[in-house]
Order: structure tokens, then sequence, then C-alpha cells
């Protein structure tokens, strides 16, 4: 803290003076500088006319008898000073702790802060002093973490083995410390049901007409199957720590995939910050599992039988073969 003293033709402290008249400037700075220091802590985003402290009463100063006075000579933007009693208090304008420049990518919360500087004035002006103050401005949870989407969209391949882990967008906040985030949280959907089923994954659909079913005699115990493996979470979050102390969110296959029994999940993730109380927000996780060639074309039968006339001309029609492959546009229709 520096404390500079101006003198207007009176020695205030003739003893001091005297004995710092005889060293140099910069000495006389410095001595002065270590005697004296206003610091006081507020919580942004508060009214106008909130007391922040008082100068006088800081300084041991005695105020009432209007001789001294104090006055503002920086920091006015956001503070203001009664000229008599030394009250500092803030002005109509807010202070929005996220918006100011020298508050942003700090670590430490004591490293926001407003400086301003104040000048006591003697009796008749006869003497000046100037002193310096740090104003820190503590955080509130004034901001909820949000997603840079409400709907995040994630493609898995279905042979995607469980373990595999994608990572996914986070969220920010701009409050400080524990207002900032405090954790992910993946919500299943009641009954694990929120996802859209495929339709059978007959890629064009124009093929044979044989339900999944006919082609697929185990078909239903699939479905089955794959229903169970949806109530029981195919995916979990798991929540890293970075380098840099975020959270990364990521999520992992823990059940079996097959786009063909299912091709889209959609999940809920929210966001929490540390605040009390805390603000969260949440936003749709889309799961799309694409197709990868894991099934083979397959007849529609086993065993095709047909009779045909001895004397049937060429080019007479036998019988018509189906076949269906249940991955996506892989269906080429064989014909005799
Ligand atoms: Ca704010
Ligand atoms: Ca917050
Ligand atoms: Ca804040
Ligand atoms: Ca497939």
């Amino acid at each position: 803290m520096r404390k500079m003293r101006t003198l207007l033709g009176f020695v205030h402290c003739c003893c001091c003076c005297c004995f710092l008249l005889l060293l140099p400037p910069p000495l006389w700075v410095s001595l002065a500088a270590a005697k004296q220091l206003l610091r006081y802590r507020l919580a942004e985003e508060g009214p106008a006319d909130i007391r922040i402290g008082n100068v006088a009463s800081d300084l041991g100063i005695v105020t009432g008898s209007g001789e001294v006075t104090f006055s503002l000579e920086s920091g006015s933007d956001y503070l203001k000073i009664d000229n008599m009693t030394g009250e500092l208090s803030t002005t109509e304008r807010r202070i929005d702790r996220e918006k100011l420049p020298q508050c942003q990518m700090i670590f430490d919360e004591n490293e926001c802060f407003l400086d301003f500087e104040v000048s006591v004035i003697g009796p008749s002006q006869s003497w000046v002093d100037l002193f310096e103050g740090r104003v820190i401005i503590l955080d509130i949870n004034d901001n909820t973490p949000t997603f840079p989407s409400p709907v995040l969209t994630l493609t898995v391949e279905e042979n995607r083995p469980v373990g595999t882990l994608y990572l996914l967008p986070t969220a920010t906040d701009r409050d400080f410390g524990r207002n900032g985030i405090e954790r992910y949280e993946l919500l299943q959907e009641p009954g694990g049901d929120g996802g859209r089923r495929s339709g059978g994954g007959a890629g064009g659909g124009s093929a044979s007409g044989a339900s999944e079913s006919a082609l697929y005699p185990g078909g239903s115990k699939r479905r089955q199957e794959a229903d169970a493996a949806a109530r029981s979470s195919v995916f979990e979050l798991q929540v890293a720590d970075t380098l840099d102390g975020e959270k990364q969110p990521q999520l992992i296959v823990k059940g079996a995939l097959d786009r063909e029994q299912r091709d889209s999940y959609e999940l809920s993730l929210r966001v929490r910050d540390g605040g009390d109380p805390a603000r969260s927000s949440q936003a749709i996780l889309r799961v799309l599992i694409t197709d990868v060639n894991d099934n083979s074309p397959r007849f529609e039968k086993s065993v095709y039988e047909a009779d045909l006339a001895e004397n049937s001309s060429p080019g007479t029609p036998i019988l018509q073969l189906r076949a269906a492959d249940l991955d996506v546009g892989r269906l080429a229709p064989h014909r005799p």
C-alpha cells in the first residue's frame, strides 16, 4: 500500500517530515507505504448504497467537526465516499464479478478486486493525505451451469465394445470456485425406454416383406435381451478431472449395442454447481447408433421346393427366392 503525503504550506508532522525530507524521495514514499492499508470485501451484484466500510475510522481519523474531508481520487465508477464521514459505499453501477476484466482467468478469489484512491484533506486544505485501497469482490452463485446446446448428439458405432469411452461436451458456469461446476449426472429414462427402436433393419424394406421373426427365429429373444440391456443402463457416465482443474464428462458403453435392435437412445445429462443453493440445468443426450455390417443376408426359407411341368418352355418362372439383410442398405433381392 502506498501512502503519499502532500504538503500545502503546512508541515503536518514536523518531526517526521524533518526526518523524511532528509531522505531521497523514493525511500520517503516507501517508508510511508508500509504504514497504511485499506482493504475491504464486498459481494458482487449488490444494490446501490451498500456500505463497504468507513475509511475515517479505519485510518483512525476523528470526524464530525467537518474539518477533515474525504474525496475519491479514483475508483468512483463503482464506489463513492461520504465527504464528511468517510463512509465508503457502492454506486448505482452494478458490480458483476463475471464481467470485470481483472476477474477473468484467475485462480485465487482475492485476485478479483477494485482499487481506489482516497484523499484526506485537512482543515482549510492545510494538508492532504492520499491513500490507496482495495475492495475484494466476492463471488455469489448467480450463474447457472449450462451446456452449449439443449440437445447433445453423440454417434456410436454398434460394434463398439463395452468400455469404449466418448468425451461429452462440457458445460460452462461463469462463477468462481465452488459456485462453478461441481458434478455431472446421467439421468436414465424411466424403464430405460427413451430411445427409438430400429424398425427391424430390413434395409430398404422392399425386399421380402418377411418379418424379422420369420427370418430370424430367435428374434423375439434377441429383442427381449435388448430390452433388458436398455433397462440395465447401456451407458454410464464417468467424470474425469483434467489437468487444468476442469471436469470432463465421458460416456462409457456398458452394455451390448445392436443397431438392428435399437438405433438410438435418449438420455438426459444434468450439470450442477456447488453453490448454496445449487443451480443446475439439463440437456438431452441423444446417442445415435450407427450401422456396421454385422449381419449376413439370409433367405426366407432354408429349403425351396417347386413343381415344374416337363414340357415347360424355356424362361418359365419356377419360384421366387426371397432374402434379407438386417444391415442398413445391404439388402439385395435374389432372383432365380
Ligand atoms: Ca455476477
Ligand atoms: Ca454457478
Ligand atoms: Ca458470480
Ligand atoms: Ca448392423
